[in-house]
C-alpha cells in the first residue's frame, strides 16, 4: 500500500485564487462544473503539468483559457494536464464538467444523499470525489458557488459565507448564489440541499456587528434545537472573552443530519453535525447528551479561528487544529460547570478518556506521535492521540506558561499566520517568541509516541527537617527508534503536612533524573504530585496505602484526591482483593460530606473501567477482571446499603428539568445510587427502578432505571424494554440508546447470551447498517464497549467482530475502520483469547477486497 511521509512535503507546484461551482444536484446523476482560476505555486517549474485528484467521477470536458483542452490523461485517482499555455507560469483558467452519484455514495465522504437530502463531508479528501481539483490544505481560494435542484424536493440551498440571490427557474428548478469572503481550502467547503427548516437568533459581537444564527433541522426536530442554539451562543462570547475571537461571517449555520460519519465537521459557515451533537430535549436527551451537544457545537464553532483562518499546511499538522480545538473545548465546557468544583469533574473526566482511550492507542500497533509521520490513510489518523493527547500538549504549554502567558503566544499566532496554512512548529514558535522563552525540548511531545513513565522516589530526614522527591523520567516501552529524546513535563506538586504550610509548585523534569529538596517541613508530608493531571503521564510512584488514603480523604487538589481513590480500587481489584474497612470508611465519609459536589462523589464511586484494568496488566484474563471488579463493586454497594439508600432520597431534583451542571451532578450521584442499590439487594430495589424508570419525566432518570434493570437482568426488564421501544420507536437517537443499552449489557448468567441477542438486535426491522449511529450502537457498542461479552473463552465474540468489519467495509470503510481496531491490543491477552484475536484478524487480512483503511489497521495489528 501507497503511504505518505511527512518529511517529503512539498510545497504545491499550482496554486489557486477563486474557485466557481456550478452544481446541479440530483441524486441519480450531479452535475459539477467548475472554472478555476490558476496560479504558478510556489514550487512551480515552467512546463510541469497541472495534477488534479478526482475519485468515481465521470469526466465529461476541459476547457483552458475557454478553450477545449485534449492534452491530458485520467486514471482512477488524477486527471493531469498537459500543454499548459506558457508552460503555466502565469494565471490561466480551466473549465472542468463532471458527474457524481450521491445516491450511490455509501461512504458518507464527497456528496451524499441523507433521508432525501443533499450533504457533503469533505474533510480530509473528500472533495476529490465532487470534482477534480488540488484537494489539498495548503491550497486556499475564495469560492462562488451556484446551486441548483428542484424546488418542490430541495427548497432549502445552503453554502459557504453569504447568500449573494436566489432564482426560480421556469422548469420547477431553482437557484441560490453563495460567496464566502475567505480564502479557505477544499476541506472547508460545504453544501446541503433539501428539506430543513431552521430556527434563528441575531446577536452582536464585540464589534458592535449583528450576525445571523441558524440551526437546520428536518421539520419535527426543530423542538429540539433551543439547547444547541444557546450552545452556540455561549461558545461566540466566550472565545471573545477568554481570546479576543470574534465571529467573523454575517451568517452562521449549524445543519443536522443522520447519517454522519464523525461528530462534525466545520466547513466554513456552514457547519455540518452529526444529529446526535444537535437535538435535545428532556425528555430524549440524557444529561450527558446535553454536554455533548455543548461541547462539540463549541469546538466547531472554535474551529472557525483554529483551523480555519489559520489551517494545517498538510494532514500530518492535524493535531495543529485538533488538539488546539479540542484543548479550547475543554477549557469552554469547564467554565460552563460554573464552580471551582465543576472545573475539577470537567477533568477528570478528560483524563479519564484520555487514559481509557488514548493510553491504550499509545501502547498499542497504532500508536503514533501527536504529529505522525507517516499514514496510509489519513482518516485513520483522526484518533484520540492527534485530538486527546494533543490537547494535553496544549495544555502544558497554558501549565507551564500560565494562562496570560499561552494567550500572548496565540495572539502572536494569529498576528503571524492569520489566512494562512502552518505547521506545529509556527504554533510552538509563537508560543517561544510572545514569551521571551526557549521551546526547544518542548517540542519532543509532537514527534515521539507512547506514554511516558514518570517514577518517583522520595525521602524524609526527621533531623534535618528536608524533604527530597526524586524524579525520572522512562521512555515508553514501544518507542522503536533508540535514540529517544527527552521530555520536558512540568509536574504540579504539593506536600500535604497536618500544618498545611507548604504551597504548590510546579517542577519542571527536562533531564532523565532530577532531585528537589524542600526544607523546613516539620513533619513527614504527602506528596501531592501531577497535580490536575499537569502532564499526560503514567506515574510509577510507589505511595503507600495510608498515604493513598489521605489524599483521598484530604488533598485540597480535587484530582488528585479523585486518583488516589482511583488507585487504591485499581490496586485491589487487581490483586483479587475486596475493598477493606479503611477504603470503605474512606468512602462512606466521602459519600456523606454535605461540602462535597455530588458529581464529584459519582466520579469517586466510579471504579476504573475494565479496559484502564487491561492496561495495568502483562497478560490480560478478561474474564477474571470482570469477576474482581463486580465482586469488588458488590461489596461497596453492600457495604454502604445505608448511605446508598439516603442519597438516593436526598440527590432527587424537584421541579422542571434543568441540565445544569449542577442538577447533572444530583441526577448523576442519585442514579449511581439506584444502580449500587439494586447491585446489593435486587429483588428489594428493582421495584424502585421500575417506578422511577416509569415516572421519570427526563431521559436521564429513565435511561439509567432501565440501564440499573437491564444490568442485573431483572425480570421486569423485558417489560420496560419493550415500553421503551414502543414509546420512541419514531426517534432514532433515543432507539439508538436502545440498541446500545442491549449490545453493552454486562453477561448476567453467561456471556453467549448477549451475543445472540446481538445477532437477534441485528436482525430487528429498525437496525440498519448504512446508518453509522445505528451500526456503533449495536456492533461498536458490543466489540468495544462490552468486554466482558466480548472476550469469549470459544472465539465467538472475535468471529462476530471479523464478519462485522468485512460486511461494513463493503458499505462504508471509515466507520469500518474504526471497528477494525477492536481487536488492537491482541498480543496483551492471555491464551486462548491471543490466539483466537489472531485468527480472527488473519481471516480480515485475507479477504482480497479491503478498503485502504482497513487493511492498513489490520497489517498493522498483525505487524
Ligand atoms: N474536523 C472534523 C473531522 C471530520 C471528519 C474527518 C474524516 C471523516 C469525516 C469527518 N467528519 C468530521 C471534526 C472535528 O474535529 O471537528
Ligand atoms: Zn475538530
Amino acid at each position: 500500500p501507497q503511504s505518505f511521509n511527512r518529511l517529503k512535503y512539498l510545497p504545491p507546484y499550482y496554486t489557486l485564487s477563486q474557485v466557481e461551482l456550478d452544481i446541479a444536484l440530483d441524486p441519480a446523476r450531479t452535475i459539477v462544473k467548475s472554472r478555476l482560476e490558476v496560479l504558478p505555486g510556489p514550487n512551480h517549474e515552467a512546463g510541469l503539468p497541472l495534477v488534479l485528484q478526482g475519485q468515481e467521477l465521470e469526466f465529461v470536458s476541459l476547457r483552458i483559457n475557454g478553450e477545449a483542452h485534449r492534452q491530458f490523461e485520467l486514471t482512477p485517482l488524477t486527471l493531469t494536464i498537459h500543454a499548459l499555455p506558457h508552460d503555466g507560469c502565469q494565471a490561466f483558467s480551466v473549465e472542468i464538467i463532471c458527474v457524481c452519484i450521491p445516491e450511490k455514495n455509501t461512504s458518507l465522504m464527497g456528496l451524499y444523499v441523507s433521508n432525501g437530502n443533499f450533504f457533503t463531508q469533505c474533510e480530509a479528501e473528500g472533495f476529490r470525489k465532487i470534482t477534480y481539483f488540488l484537494d489539498r490544505p495548503d491550497v486556499m481560494a475564495r469560492y462562488r458557488v451556484i446551486l441548483r435542484a428542484r424546488e418542490a424536493e430541495y427548497p432549502v440551498l445552503l453554502s459557504n459565507g453569504n447568500l449573494l440571490s436566489t432564482e426560480k427557474l421556469a422548469n420547477g428548478w431553482h437557484t441560490a448564489i453563495w460567496e464566502d469572503p475567505f480564502p479557505k481550502p477544499a476541506y472547508l467547503f460545504a453544501l446541503v440541499a433539501g428539506k430543513l427548516e431552521c430556527i434563528e437568533e441575531t446577536i452582536t459581537t464585540s464589534s458592535g456587528a449583528k450576525k445571523l444564527l441558524q440551526i437546520w433541522v428536518e421539520s419535527h426536530d426543530l423542538k429540539k434545537t433551543r439547547h444547541a442554539m444557546d450552545s452556540l451562543i455561549a461558545s461566540i462570547y466566550w472565545d471573545e472573552k477568554r481570546y479576543g475571537l470574534e465571529l467573523d461571517l454575517e451568517r452562521f449555520m449549524i445543519v443536522a443530519v443522520g447519517d454522519f460519519n464523525m461528530g462534525a465537521m466545520e466547513n466554513k459557515g456552514l457547519n455540518i453535525f452529526n444529529t446526535k451533537y444537535v437535538l435535545a430535549q428532556a425528555e430524549t436527551a440524557t444529561d450527558a447528551d446535553f454536554a455533548n451537544i455543548e461541547s462539540v457545537v463549541a469546538h466547531e464553532y472554535f474551529h472557525n479561528w483554529t483551523g480555519n483562518r489559520v489551517t494545517c499546511r498538510d494532514w500530518f499538522q492535524l493535531s495543529l487544529k485538533e488538539g488546539l480545538t479540542v484543548f479550547r473545548d475543554q477549557e469552554f465546557s469547564a467554565d460552563q460547570m460554573g464552580s471551582e468544583s465543576g472545573r475539577a469533574v470537567k477533568r477528570i473526566e478528560d483524563v479519564r478518556l484520555l487514559r481509557q482511550l488514548q493510553f491504550p492507542e499509545d501502547a498499542g500497533p497504532m500508536a503514533h506521535p501527536i504529529r505522525p509521520d507517516e499514514y496510509q490513510e489519513i482518516n485513520n489518523f483522526y484518533t484520540v492521540t492527534v485530538y486527546e493527547k494533543g490537547a494535553e500538549v496544549v495544555r502544558m504549554y497554558q501549565t507551564l506558561l500560565g494562562r496570560e502567558g499561552f494567550r500572548k503566544g496565540m495572539d502572536l499566532y494569529f498576528k503571524r499566520h492569520d489566512g494562512q496554512a502552518v505547521t506545529c512548529e509556527d504554533f510552538l514558535m509563537a508560543m517561544a517568541d510572545a514569551n521571551g522563552c526557549d521551546l526547544e525540548q518542548f517540542k519532543n511531545w509532537y514527534g515521539q509516541a507512547g506514554t511516558p513513565t514518570v517514577s518517583v522516589v522520595e525521602s524524609y530526614n526527621a533531623a534535618k527537617k528536608e524533604y527530597q522527591v526524586t524524579v525520572t523520567q522512562h521512555p515508553p516501552a514501544n518507542v522503536k527508534n533508540k535514540d529517544t529524546k527527552l521530555f520536558h513535563i512540568p509536574l504540579a506538586m504539593r506536600l500535604l503536612t497536618p500544618a498545611g504550610d507548604q504551597q504548590e509548585s510546579l517542577l519542571e523534569l527536562t533531564q532523565e533524573s532530577q532531585t528537589w529538596t524542600f526544607p523546613d517541613v516539620e513533619t513527614r508530608p504527602v506528596l501531592s504530585i501531577n497535580r490536575n493531571f499537569s502532564a499526560p503521564i503514567k506515574l510509577d510512584f510507589d505511595q503507600s496505602e495510608a498515604d493513598l488514603l489521605t489524599l483521598f480523604s484530604s488533598d485540597d487538589d480535587a484530582f488528585n484526591r479523585w486518583e488516589a481513590g482511583q488507585k487504591l480500587a485499581m490496586q485491589m481489584i487487581l490483586q483479587g482483593r475486596l475493598p477493606d474497612a479503611a477504603l470503605i470508611s474512606a468512602y462512606r465519609d466521602l459519600l456523606m460530606d454535605p461540602a462535597l459536589d455530588p458529581a464529584f462523589k459519582d466520579l469517586a464511586l466510579t471504579l476504573p473501567a475494565e479496559t484502564y484494568l487491561y492496561e495495568q496488566c502483562v497478560s490480560v484474563d478478561p474474564q477474571k477482571i470482570y469477576v474482581a471488579r463486580r465482586a469488588f463493586r458488590k461489596a461497596i454497594a453492600r457495604e454502604l446499603r445505608m448511605e446508598w439508600a439516603s442519597l438516593y432520597q436526598q440527590m432527587q431534583t424537584p421541579g422542571p428539568f434543568n441540565p445544569d451542571a449542577a442538577s447533572a451532578g444530583k441526577r448523576a450521584l442519585k442514579n449511581l445510587a439506584l444502580s449500587m442499590l439494586l447491585e446489593a439487594d435486587p429483588l428489594i430495589w428493582s421495584p424502585m427502578a421500575v417506578n422511577q424508570y416509569r415516572n421519570a419525566d427526563n431521559m436521564t432518570d429513565r435511561y439509567a432505571a432501565l440501564a440499573a434493570l437491564v444490568i442485573q437482568g431483572s425480570s421486569s426488564a423485558v417489560a420496560c424494554l419493550e415500553d421503551f421501544y414502543a414509546h420512541f420507536a419514531d426517534d432514532p437517537l433515543v432507539i439508538d440508546k436502545w440498541f446500545s443499552l442491549q449490545a453493552s449489557r454486562p453477561p448476567v448468567t453467561d456471556a453467549v447470551a448477549t451475543l445472540s441477542d446481538v445477532r437477534r438486535l441485528q436482525g430487528h426491522e429498525a437496525f440498519r447498517m448504512n446508518n453509522p449511529n445505528r451500526v456503533r450502537s449495536v456492533i461498536h457498542a458490543f466489540c468495544m464497549n462490552n468486554p466482558a461479552s466480548f472476550h469469549q473463552m470459544d472465539g465467538s465474540g472475535y468471529a462476530f467482530w471479523a464478519e462485522s468489519v468485512l460486511a461494513l467495509d463493503a458499505i462504508n470503510p471509515q466507520v469500518a475502520a474504526r471497528l477494525a481496531r477492536g481487536l488492537d491490543r491482541w498480543k496483551q491477552f492471555a491464551q486462548p483469547y491471543q490466539s483466537l484475536m489472531r485468527a480472527a484478524l488473519e481471516r480480515v487480512a485475507e479477504s482480497e477486497t479491503l478498503s485502504a483503511d482497513v487493511k492498513e489497521v489490520i497489517l498493522k495489528a498483525l505487524g
